[in-house]
């Protein structure tokens, strides 16, 4: 289990504030990173789980220009819909930011002024691709053509969505603007560059040699083929009228780069959340003692990996990431999900057909989350998982425990006067389940650790129908008392040992269980001496329920649906 009193810095991917959250950010990202960052906080370590809205870039002016509104107004309906989100699911930043604050103007352009006082950029004039009728340079985005990697036409000038390839615009074949879909000129204009290049063998050493055993082979098998193809200077400025206004001489419409301004989101978020809760923003980022750990989806590894750390690397006095657990993509039915194509499952919606099933959808997101490949997310899976595991196995056990506590003694827990050699084992068995699930989380292994509690939770199931309690009241009603105890002490177990992965669920059980002042693991060590046999358990109904075929055939038919509209 991770040393205690350690500090953690977590952040999660600023989710682009050009529309809703979908199934794929949560299982990718926001689940891992919150799963982790719960349970460092559960082992006494001090965190910080930063995140905000990333608004600047082209995808946000593209968006508002197909919507005919304003960035401002766009940013404004996603900042708060995807904040709303996160609040749902439980997310727990510590701080949820947003990059239109003027907090992280000022951040970007201070750490981007002191880099370029110290000459670490480049700058140089070159040809842009420029749109005569739309009257402005195409950066990124604003750009699309043929991918030189796969071929696909509609690729941007920063990233072909198909293949995945980073690309610059002047790699695509028969280049048109994705506002007029005209043919573009090109035209001269200064920009500023970090020489990635000379910071090639920095990465190759600090990433291929410290952290060739801890960090994630998917995401050690992209940096080494960034590596192995050369890393190149890339600009860190635009010309565009939406982003980070940067004045440098004397050169008017500048603007930052959004990937050099978006990671610097969780320095300014940091430093807003220190501000307003007394702390030193500085221990988060420059004590070598504080560990770092970016959550991205695969599509930022070269970001998280790479350029940021070369920023950091730069400024000579930040921390360098200690994990970027990247995983892979989410598909839906067997398709990539996809937001133009309107193939995905909206967190907002989720909710209006799943009331109150947060963890239920947490549950199998992690369960089966893309740690290690990509993954598929059915609807017939998501029947199954709740059905046979959550409502068979962790619903049925509790359940069992607690009706049988409220029919035999008021609700009252008994106070058996021994427990059998037998019991105990099964008591000093609970009694490993905060280290074996601890031991996966410091190593990023979700699935696993999910799989473990939900063991212990089978562990229970077993113990019940083992002991047979309901055929033993008469003849032996010490031994009964003996049983429920330990089904207690495994059901207060449960309970804590969910917060992370079902905090609802586990806010629940908790108050049932009177352990609402327990909120370390590491009071789980002396659980007996805790207990208050004055308590009285009250019957609450089932923590989970059976979902029926037809609400997940009406899901598959809404997707069909929507998706050939
Ligand atoms: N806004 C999310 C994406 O690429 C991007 C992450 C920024 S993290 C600093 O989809
Ligand atoms: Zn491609």
């Amino acid at each position: 289990m991770s040393e205690k009193n350690k500090t953690f810095t977590v952040t999660a991917a600023l989710p682009y504030a050009n529309g809703p959250l979908h199934i794929g950010h949560l299982a990718g990202v926001y689940i891992p990173a919150d799963i982790f960052s719960r349970y460092q906080r559960l082992i006494n370590n001090d965190v910080a789980f930063i995140c905000g809205s990333d608004e600047h870039g082209v995808a946000i002016s593209l968006q508002a220009r197909k919507e005919s509104i304003t960035p401002k107004e766009l940013i404004d309906r996603y900042d708060k819909l995807i904040r709303d989100s996160f609040e749902e699911f439980g997310i727990s930043f510590d701080n949820y930011s947003r990059t239109s604050r003027k907090i992280h103007h000022e951040t970007s352009i201070e750490m981007f002024n002191d880099l370029n006082k110290k000459n670490l950029f480049s700058s140089k004039t070159t040809k842009q691709f420029y749109d005569e009728e739309a009257k402005q340079f195409l950066a990124d985005r604003y750009i699309i053509g043929t991918c030189p990697s796969c071929k696909f036409d509609e690729a941007y000038g920063d990233q072909c969505e198909k293949c995945g390839a980073t690309l610059s615009p002047d790699e695509l074949k028969n280049p048109r603007s994705a506002i007029s879909k005209s043919k573009p000129i090109l035209k001269d204009s200064k920009h500023w560059y970090i020489n990635l290049d000379e910071f090639e063998d920095f990465i190759r050493d600090w990433i291929t040699k410290e952290h060739k055993d801890d960090w994630k082979p998917n995401v050690l098998g992209q940096v080494k083929s960034w590596l192995d193809n050369g890393l190149k200077p890339r600009a860190v400025t635009r010309d565009l009228d939406w982003g980070i206004p940067i004045k440098i001489d004397g050169e008017e419409g500048k603007v930052l780069y959004v990937w050099f301004e978006a990671p610097i989101g969780y320095i300014s978020a940091t430093k807003e959340w220190a501000e307003k809760n007394n702390k030193n923003w500085n221990k988060y980022w420059k004590d070598k003692d504080t560990k770092l750990v970016h959550f991205i989806g695969k599509d930022n590894i070269v970001f998280h990996c790479i350029i940021f750390p070369i920023i950091l690397k730069m400024t000579g006095d930040h921390i360098l990431p200690f994990n970027v657990p990247a995983n892979e993509f989410l598909n839906l039915e067997g398709n990539k999900i996809s937001t133009s194509r309107n193939w995905a499952v909206w967190l907002h919606e989720y909710l209006k057909d799943f009331p109150d099933m947060q963890d239920v959808l947490r549950y199998v997101l992690t369960v089966n989350a893309p740690e290690t490949k990509d993954n598929d997310f059915t609807w017939k899976e998501f029947q199954m998982r709740n059905n046979s595991e959550l409502v068979a196995i962790y619903g049925n056990f509790i359940n069992r425990v607690l009706t049988l506590i409220i029919k035999y003694y008021n609700g009252i827990l008994p106070n058996p006067e021994s427990i059998d050699e037998e019991n105990q084992k099964i008591i000093n068995e609970a009694k490993t389940f905060p280290k074996l699930i601890g031991n996966f989380l410091d190593e990023f292994k979700f699935r696993e650790a999910i799989k473990s509690l939900m063991n212990l939770a089978r562990n229970g199931n077993k113990f019940l129908a083992e002991s047979e309690p309901w055929k033993l009241q008469k003849s032996n009603p010490e031994k009964v008392k003996e049983i429920l105890y330990v089904g207690y002490i495994i059901s207060c177990y449960l309970s804590i040992l969910s917060e992370p992965f079902l905090p609802f669920t586990s806010n629940k059980l908790k108050s049932q269980l009177n352990l609402g002042e327990i909120d370390s693991w590491s009071e789980l060590e002396n659980l007996d001496s805790k207990i208050d046999f004055s308590f009285k358990i009250k019957s609450e109904g089932v923590l989970f329920r059976k979902i029926e075929d037809d609400e997940i055939i009406k899901q598959v038919e809404k997707l069909n649906k929507m998706s050939s509209q």
